[in-house]
Protein backbone atom coordinates (compact mmCIF):
# COMPACT_ATOMS: atom_id res chain seq x y z
CA UNK A 1 0.00 0.00 0.00
CA UNK A 2 1.79 3.14 -0.69
CA UNK A 3 1.41 5.12 2.32
CA UNK A 4 1.29 8.80 1.03
CA UNK A 5 -2.57 7.55 0.02
CA UNK A 6 -3.51 5.07 2.71
CA UNK A 7 -6.90 4.38 2.89
CA UNK A 8 -9.27 5.98 5.90
CA UNK A 9 -10.50 2.98 8.13
CA UNK A 10 -14.86 2.21 7.61
CA UNK A 11 -13.92 4.14 4.19
CA UNK A 12 -17.44 4.66 2.04
CA UNK A 13 -15.76 3.96 -1.05
CA UNK A 14 -14.81 0.04 0.34
CA UNK A 15 -18.59 -1.42 0.46
CA UNK A 16 -19.53 -4.77 0.84
CA UNK A 17 -23.10 -4.96 -0.84
CA UNK A 18 -22.47 -4.38 -4.12
CA UNK A 19 -25.40 -6.37 -6.96
CA UNK A 20 -24.88 -7.95 -10.01
CA UNK A 21 -27.07 -5.12 -11.33
CA UNK A 22 -24.87 -2.38 -9.84
CA UNK A 23 -21.98 -4.26 -11.51
CA UNK A 24 -23.78 -4.11 -14.81
CA UNK A 25 -24.62 -0.53 -14.83
CA UNK A 26 -20.90 0.06 -14.29
CA UNK A 27 -20.26 -2.11 -17.64
CA UNK A 28 -22.85 0.02 -19.21
CA UNK A 29 -21.17 3.70 -18.50
CA UNK A 30 -19.48 5.23 -21.50
CA UNK A 31 -15.73 4.18 -21.76
CA UNK A 32 -14.30 7.55 -20.84
CA UNK A 33 -16.36 7.98 -17.60
CA UNK A 34 -15.37 4.43 -16.35
CA UNK A 35 -12.17 5.01 -16.90
CA UNK A 36 -12.00 8.43 -15.49
CA UNK A 37 -14.13 7.10 -12.08
CA UNK A 38 -11.76 3.90 -11.61
CA UNK A 39 -8.69 5.99 -11.96
CA UNK A 40 -10.41 8.50 -9.54
CA UNK A 41 -10.13 5.95 -7.22
CA UNK A 42 -7.00 4.21 -8.01
CA UNK A 43 -4.80 7.28 -7.01
CA UNK A 44 -6.87 7.38 -3.67
CA UNK A 45 -5.19 4.17 -2.84
CA UNK A 46 -2.04 3.84 -4.83
CA UNK A 47 0.40 5.66 -6.18
CA UNK A 48 -0.79 5.42 -10.38
CA UNK A 49 2.54 5.38 -11.39
CA UNK A 50 3.80 2.36 -9.46
CA UNK A 51 3.45 -0.89 -10.57
CA UNK A 52 4.11 -4.22 -8.71
CA UNK A 53 6.33 -7.06 -10.16
CA UNK A 54 5.52 -10.35 -9.21
CA UNK A 55 7.94 -13.60 -9.96
CA UNK A 56 5.99 -16.76 -10.56
CA UNK A 57 7.74 -20.28 -10.25
CA UNK A 58 6.23 -23.58 -11.75
CA UNK A 59 7.12 -25.79 -8.47
CA UNK A 60 5.39 -28.46 -9.35
CA UNK A 61 4.04 -28.62 -13.35
CA UNK A 62 1.68 -30.88 -14.97
CA UNK A 63 -0.38 -33.76 -14.34
CA UNK A 64 -3.59 -32.35 -12.63
CA UNK A 65 -6.80 -34.91 -12.07
CA UNK A 66 -8.47 -31.76 -12.72
CA UNK A 67 -10.55 -30.51 -15.90
CA UNK A 68 -10.24 -27.09 -15.81
CA UNK A 69 -10.99 -26.48 -19.58
CA UNK A 70 -8.48 -23.45 -19.73
CA UNK A 71 -5.68 -25.16 -18.52
CA UNK A 72 -2.72 -26.66 -19.79
CA UNK A 73 -1.39 -28.68 -16.71
CA UNK A 74 -4.74 -31.05 -17.14
CA UNK A 75 -4.01 -34.24 -17.60
CA UNK A 76 -7.40 -34.33 -19.36
CA UNK A 77 -6.11 -32.25 -22.69
CA UNK A 78 -3.50 -33.48 -24.62
CA UNK A 79 -0.99 -30.34 -24.98
CA UNK A 80 2.25 -31.28 -24.88
CA UNK A 81 3.03 -30.09 -20.98
CA UNK A 82 5.42 -33.06 -19.31
CA UNK A 83 4.39 -34.01 -16.03
CA UNK A 84 7.08 -33.24 -13.48
CA UNK A 85 7.30 -34.25 -9.30
CA UNK A 86 7.35 -31.26 -7.13
CA UNK A 87 10.50 -29.79 -7.45
CA UNK A 88 13.52 -30.10 -4.35
CA UNK A 89 13.17 -27.21 -1.70
CA UNK A 90 16.89 -26.27 -2.53
CA UNK A 91 16.42 -25.98 -5.95
CA UNK A 92 13.70 -23.57 -5.49
CA UNK A 93 15.25 -21.73 -2.52
CA UNK A 94 18.29 -21.30 -5.46
CA UNK A 95 15.50 -19.86 -7.81
CA UNK A 96 14.01 -17.74 -5.25
CA UNK A 97 17.85 -16.33 -4.44
CA UNK A 98 17.99 -15.37 -8.29
CA UNK A 99 14.68 -13.60 -8.19
CA UNK A 100 15.85 -11.93 -4.55
CA UNK A 101 18.41 -10.63 -6.22
CA UNK A 102 17.34 -9.22 -9.23
CA UNK A 103 15.08 -7.09 -6.92
CA UNK A 104 12.11 -9.45 -6.22
CA UNK A 105 10.15 -8.46 -3.14
CA UNK A 106 7.18 -11.11 -3.39
CA UNK A 107 8.00 -14.72 -4.82
CA UNK A 108 4.77 -16.67 -5.67
CA UNK A 109 5.16 -20.31 -6.19
CA UNK A 110 2.14 -22.74 -7.84
CA UNK A 111 1.69 -26.79 -7.89
CA UNK A 112 -0.85 -28.66 -10.60
CA UNK A 113 -2.48 -30.03 -7.81
CA UNK A 114 -6.07 -30.93 -6.95
CA UNK A 115 -5.39 -30.14 -3.29
CA UNK A 116 -1.60 -31.46 -1.68
CA UNK A 117 -0.98 -34.26 0.10
CA UNK A 118 0.63 -33.71 3.86
CA UNK A 119 3.60 -34.89 2.57
CA UNK A 120 4.51 -32.42 0.11
CA UNK A 121 2.92 -30.01 2.35
CA UNK A 122 6.13 -30.30 4.48
CA UNK A 123 8.64 -29.59 1.56
CA UNK A 124 5.87 -26.23 0.71
CA UNK A 125 5.94 -24.89 3.81
CA UNK A 126 10.19 -25.42 3.98
CA UNK A 127 9.77 -23.69 0.28
CA UNK A 128 7.75 -20.64 2.42
CA UNK A 129 10.13 -20.31 5.37
CA UNK A 130 13.02 -20.26 2.98
CA UNK A 131 11.46 -17.25 0.66
CA UNK A 132 10.42 -15.74 4.22
CA UNK A 133 14.04 -15.82 5.85
CA UNK A 134 15.50 -13.89 2.31
CA UNK A 135 13.26 -11.04 3.29
CA UNK A 136 10.56 -11.76 0.13
CA UNK A 137 6.82 -11.81 0.82
CA UNK A 138 5.56 -15.51 -0.29
CA UNK A 139 2.54 -16.61 -2.17
CA UNK A 140 1.72 -20.19 -3.21
CA UNK A 141 -1.33 -21.86 -5.26
CA UNK A 142 -1.55 -25.12 -4.32
CA UNK A 143 -5.59 -26.09 -5.20
CA UNK A 144 -7.89 -26.51 -2.27
CA UNK A 145 -6.54 -26.52 1.06
CA UNK A 146 -8.28 -27.92 4.33
CA UNK A 147 -8.24 -25.50 7.69
CA UNK A 148 -5.98 -27.68 8.81
CA UNK A 149 -3.38 -27.22 5.88
CA UNK A 150 -4.22 -23.34 5.60
CA UNK A 151 -3.10 -23.52 9.36
CA UNK A 152 0.06 -25.16 8.55
CA UNK A 153 0.84 -22.65 5.80
CA UNK A 154 0.18 -19.57 8.00
CA UNK A 155 2.07 -21.08 10.65
CA UNK A 156 5.62 -21.45 8.00
CA UNK A 157 5.04 -17.79 7.20
CA UNK A 158 2.75 -17.64 4.24
CA UNK A 159 1.51 -14.06 3.24
CA UNK A 160 -1.04 -14.93 0.38
CA UNK A 161 -2.75 -17.67 -1.13
CA UNK A 162 -3.74 -17.85 -4.57
CA UNK A 163 -7.37 -19.19 -5.53
CA UNK A 164 -8.89 -18.24 -8.41
CA UNK A 165 -12.92 -18.03 -8.99
CA UNK A 166 -12.24 -18.01 -12.38
CA UNK A 167 -15.63 -16.98 -13.49
CA UNK A 168 -19.72 -16.74 -12.52
CA UNK A 169 -21.32 -19.97 -10.50
CA UNK A 170 -23.32 -20.21 -13.49
CA UNK A 171 -20.98 -20.55 -16.04
CA UNK A 172 -18.31 -22.28 -13.65
CA UNK A 173 -19.60 -25.92 -14.51
CA UNK A 174 -19.40 -25.66 -18.15
CA UNK A 175 -15.10 -24.73 -17.60
CA UNK A 176 -14.53 -27.28 -14.65
CA UNK A 177 -16.50 -30.37 -13.41
CA UNK A 178 -14.23 -31.97 -11.14
CA UNK A 179 -14.91 -29.56 -7.99
CA UNK A 180 -17.66 -26.97 -7.37
CA UNK A 181 -17.87 -23.43 -7.05
CA UNK A 182 -18.78 -23.90 -2.98
CA UNK A 183 -15.27 -26.17 -2.66
CA UNK A 184 -13.30 -23.10 -4.44
CA UNK A 185 -15.01 -20.52 -1.88
CA UNK A 186 -14.60 -23.59 1.05
CA UNK A 187 -11.06 -22.85 -0.06
CA UNK A 188 -11.11 -19.54 0.06
CA UNK A 189 -12.55 -19.57 3.93
CA UNK A 190 -9.97 -21.95 5.16
CA UNK A 191 -7.29 -19.43 4.06
CA UNK A 192 -9.01 -16.22 5.67
CA UNK A 193 -9.68 -18.27 8.87
CA UNK A 194 -5.79 -18.74 9.03
CA UNK A 195 -5.67 -15.15 8.87
CA UNK A 196 -3.23 -15.66 5.24
CA UNK A 197 -4.03 -12.71 2.43
CA UNK A 198 -6.09 -13.69 -0.22
CA UNK A 199 -5.28 -12.95 -3.60
CA UNK A 200 -8.66 -14.15 -5.82
CA UNK A 201 -9.67 -13.92 -9.40
CA UNK A 202 -10.26 -14.87 -12.73
CA UNK A 203 -9.94 -15.45 -16.21
CA UNK A 204 -11.87 -13.54 -19.47
CA UNK A 205 -12.36 -14.67 -22.80
CA UNK A 206 -13.53 -18.28 -22.07
CA UNK A 207 -16.44 -17.54 -23.29
CA UNK A 208 -18.57 -15.96 -20.96
CA UNK A 209 -21.32 -13.21 -21.14
CA UNK A 210 -21.20 -9.49 -19.76
CA UNK A 211 -23.49 -11.04 -16.97
CA UNK A 212 -20.89 -13.98 -16.14
CA UNK A 213 -18.37 -11.00 -15.15
CA UNK A 214 -20.62 -8.94 -13.09
CA UNK A 215 -21.52 -11.50 -11.10
CA UNK A 216 -17.92 -13.14 -10.35
CA UNK A 217 -16.73 -9.45 -9.60
CA UNK A 218 -19.68 -8.99 -7.73
CA UNK A 219 -19.19 -12.38 -5.31
CA UNK A 220 -15.44 -11.29 -4.78
CA UNK A 221 -16.67 -7.53 -3.87
CA UNK A 222 -19.58 -8.81 -1.26
CA UNK A 223 -16.45 -11.07 0.36
CA UNK A 224 -15.56 -9.51 3.86
CA UNK A 225 -12.81 -7.97 3.67
CA UNK A 226 -12.14 -7.87 -0.28
CA UNK A 227 -9.60 -10.03 -1.30
CA UNK A 228 -6.22 -8.01 -1.13
CA UNK A 229 -5.16 -9.02 -4.66
CA UNK A 230 -7.43 -9.61 -8.19
CA UNK A 231 -5.63 -11.27 -10.79
CA UNK A 232 -7.45 -10.59 -14.01
CA UNK A 233 -6.50 -12.91 -16.61
CA UNK A 234 -7.23 -13.01 -20.25
CA UNK A 235 -7.62 -16.44 -21.20
CA UNK A 236 -3.76 -17.67 -23.29
CA UNK A 237 -5.29 -20.35 -25.73
CA UNK A 238 -3.14 -22.87 -25.14
CA UNK A 239 -3.63 -26.02 -28.37
CA UNK A 240 -5.10 -28.77 -27.07
CA UNK A 241 -7.21 -27.41 -24.36
CA UNK A 242 -10.99 -27.54 -24.84
CA UNK A 243 -10.75 -23.55 -24.89
CA UNK A 244 -8.45 -23.19 -27.84
CA UNK A 245 -10.14 -21.76 -30.75
CA UNK A 246 -12.59 -19.41 -29.15
CA UNK A 247 -13.83 -15.83 -29.80
CA UNK A 248 -10.96 -13.61 -29.14
CA UNK A 249 -11.95 -11.20 -26.58
CA UNK A 250 -12.33 -7.23 -27.52
CA UNK A 251 -9.51 -6.35 -26.02
CA UNK A 252 -11.36 -2.86 -24.24
CA UNK A 253 -13.87 -5.47 -22.74
CA UNK A 254 -11.01 -6.82 -20.36
CA UNK A 255 -10.16 -3.10 -19.69
CA UNK A 256 -13.58 -2.42 -19.15
CA UNK A 257 -13.34 -5.28 -16.65
CA UNK A 258 -10.15 -4.27 -14.42
CA UNK A 259 -11.93 -0.94 -14.05
CA UNK A 260 -15.15 -2.20 -13.00
CA UNK A 261 -13.12 -4.24 -10.35
CA UNK A 262 -10.83 -1.24 -9.18
CA UNK A 263 -14.39 0.45 -8.19
CA UNK A 264 -15.77 -2.46 -6.86
CA UNK A 265 -12.56 -3.18 -5.18
CA UNK A 266 -10.93 0.41 -4.66
CA UNK A 267 -8.53 -0.67 -2.16
CA UNK A 268 -7.37 -4.15 -3.18
CA UNK A 269 -4.29 -4.62 -5.86
CA UNK A 270 -5.94 -5.52 -9.24
CA UNK A 271 -3.18 -7.68 -10.92
CA UNK A 272 -2.97 -7.73 -14.79
CA UNK A 273 -2.00 -11.34 -14.96
CA UNK A 274 -1.88 -14.17 -18.30
CA UNK A 275 -2.19 -12.91 -21.52
CA UNK A 276 0.19 -9.72 -21.51
CA UNK A 277 2.29 -11.58 -24.21
CA UNK A 278 -0.53 -11.05 -26.72
CA UNK A 279 -1.09 -7.84 -25.16
CA UNK A 280 0.41 -4.29 -27.13
CA UNK A 281 1.75 -1.40 -25.17
CA UNK A 282 -1.26 0.19 -25.43
CA UNK A 283 -3.78 -2.19 -24.13
CA UNK A 284 -1.26 -2.83 -20.75
CA UNK A 285 -1.18 1.34 -20.73
CA UNK A 286 -5.13 1.42 -20.46
CA UNK A 287 -5.45 -1.76 -17.93
CA UNK A 288 -2.77 0.40 -15.62
CA UNK A 289 -5.19 3.57 -16.85
CA UNK A 290 -7.99 1.75 -15.32
CA UNK A 291 -6.28 0.50 -12.13
CA UNK A 292 -4.42 -2.16 -12.39
CA UNK A 293 -1.29 -1.75 -9.80
CA UNK A 294 0.70 -5.45 -10.40
CA UNK A 295 1.63 -7.61 -13.46
CA UNK A 296 3.84 -10.72 -13.43
CA UNK A 297 7.30 -10.42 -14.59
CA UNK A 298 9.54 -13.04 -16.10
CA UNK A 299 9.13 -14.66 -19.30
CA UNK A 300 7.55 -17.85 -18.34
CA UNK A 301 4.16 -17.44 -16.22
CA UNK A 302 3.33 -21.30 -15.07
CA UNK A 303 3.83 -22.95 -18.50
CA UNK A 304 2.90 -20.49 -20.78
CA UNK A 305 5.25 -17.40 -22.38
CA UNK A 306 5.33 -13.58 -20.52
CA UNK A 307 7.04 -10.64 -22.05
CA UNK A 308 10.45 -10.55 -20.85
CA UNK A 309 12.64 -7.87 -18.50
CA UNK A 310 13.26 -6.07 -21.82
CA UNK A 311 9.67 -5.67 -23.14
CA UNK A 312 8.93 -4.59 -19.85
CA UNK A 313 11.21 -2.32 -18.76
CA UNK A 314 10.92 -0.30 -22.10
CA UNK A 315 7.67 -0.78 -21.61
CA UNK A 316 7.68 1.38 -17.77
CA UNK A 317 9.85 3.58 -19.37
CA UNK A 318 7.52 4.37 -22.01
CA UNK A 319 5.15 5.03 -19.77
CA UNK A 320 6.68 6.73 -16.63
CA UNK A 321 6.08 3.81 -14.50
CA UNK A 322 8.30 2.66 -11.61
CA UNK A 323 7.83 -0.90 -10.98
CA UNK A 324 8.32 -2.18 -7.53
CA UNK A 325 6.68 -4.60 -4.66
CA UNK A 326 4.56 -2.05 -2.83
CA UNK A 327 4.16 -3.79 0.19
CA UNK A 328 2.22 -5.10 2.33
CA UNK A 329 -1.79 -4.83 3.00
CA UNK A 330 -4.07 -4.17 6.00
CA UNK A 331 -6.78 -6.47 6.06
CA UNK A 332 -8.89 -3.82 7.90
CA UNK A 333 -9.16 -1.62 4.80
CA UNK A 334 -10.66 -3.89 2.36
N1 LIG B 1 -3.92 -25.85 -9.31
C1 LIG B 1 -4.10 -24.64 -8.62
C2 LIG B 1 -5.47 -24.05 -8.83
O1 LIG B 1 -6.13 -24.34 -9.81
O2 LIG B 1 -5.88 -23.25 -7.98
C3 LIG B 1 -3.04 -23.59 -8.92
C4 LIG B 1 -2.51 -23.34 -10.30
S1 LIG B 1 -3.67 -22.72 -11.48
C5 LIG B 1 -2.75 -22.91 -12.97
C6 LIG B 1 -3.77 -20.97 -11.16
C7 LIG B 1 -4.68 -20.15 -12.05
O3 LIG B 1 -4.06 -19.90 -13.31
C8 LIG B 1 -6.02 -20.70 -12.43
O4 LIG B 1 -6.98 -20.58 -11.42
C9 LIG B 1 -6.40 -19.86 -13.62
O5 LIG B 1 -7.12 -18.70 -13.19
C10 LIG B 1 -5.05 -19.44 -14.20
N2 LIG B 1 -4.84 -20.04 -15.53
C11 LIG B 1 -4.54 -21.33 -15.80
N3 LIG B 1 -4.47 -21.55 -17.14
C12 LIG B 1 -4.72 -20.35 -17.73
C13 LIG B 1 -4.80 -19.93 -19.09
N4 LIG B 1 -4.61 -20.77 -20.09
N5 LIG B 1 -5.07 -18.63 -19.34
C14 LIG B 1 -5.27 -17.77 -18.31
N6 LIG B 1 -5.22 -18.11 -17.01
C15 LIG B 1 -4.96 -19.39 -16.72
C1 LIG C 1 -3.16 -16.23 -11.64
O1 LIG C 1 -4.31 -15.76 -11.48
N1 LIG C 1 -2.51 -16.26 -12.80
C2 LIG C 1 -1.23 -16.92 -12.65
C3 LIG C 1 -1.14 -17.12 -11.13
N2 LIG C 1 -2.44 -16.76 -10.67
C4 LIG C 1 -0.66 -18.39 -10.55
C5 LIG C 1 -1.11 -18.16 -13.49
C6 LIG C 1 -1.39 -17.95 -14.94
C7 LIG C 1 -1.17 -19.22 -15.67
C8 LIG C 1 -1.31 -19.08 -17.16
C9 LIG C 1 -1.14 -20.35 -17.87
C10 LIG C 1 0.20 -21.02 -17.70
O2 LIG C 1 1.26 -20.35 -17.82
O3 LIG C 1 0.24 -22.24 -17.51
FE1 LIG D 1 -5.09 -28.27 -12.16
FE2 LIG D 1 -5.08 -25.73 -11.34
FE3 LIG D 1 -4.78 -26.35 -13.95
FE4 LIG D 1 -7.15 -26.72 -12.81
S1 LIG D 1 -6.09 -24.75 -13.08
S2 LIG D 1 -6.09 -28.18 -14.17
S3 LIG D 1 -6.54 -27.32 -10.76
S4 LIG D 1 -3.37 -26.82 -12.32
Amino acid sequence: MNEINAPLQNDPAVRHDWTAEEALSLFALPFADLIHRAQTLHRQYFDPNRVQMASLLSVKTGGCPEDCAYCPQSSEHDTGVEATKLMDVDTVLAEARLARDAGATRYCMGAAWRSPKDKDLDAVCRMIEGVREMGMEACVTLGMVTPEQAERLANAGLDFYNHNLDTSESFYPEIISTRTYADRLDTLQAVRDAGIKMCCGGILGMGEGLRDRAEMLTTLATLRPHPESVPINMLVQVEGTPLEGRDALDPLDFVRTIAVAKIMMPASTVRLSAGREDMSDELQALCFLAGAGSIFVGPKLLTTANPGQDRDVALFRRLGIQGEDIGPVSTDTL
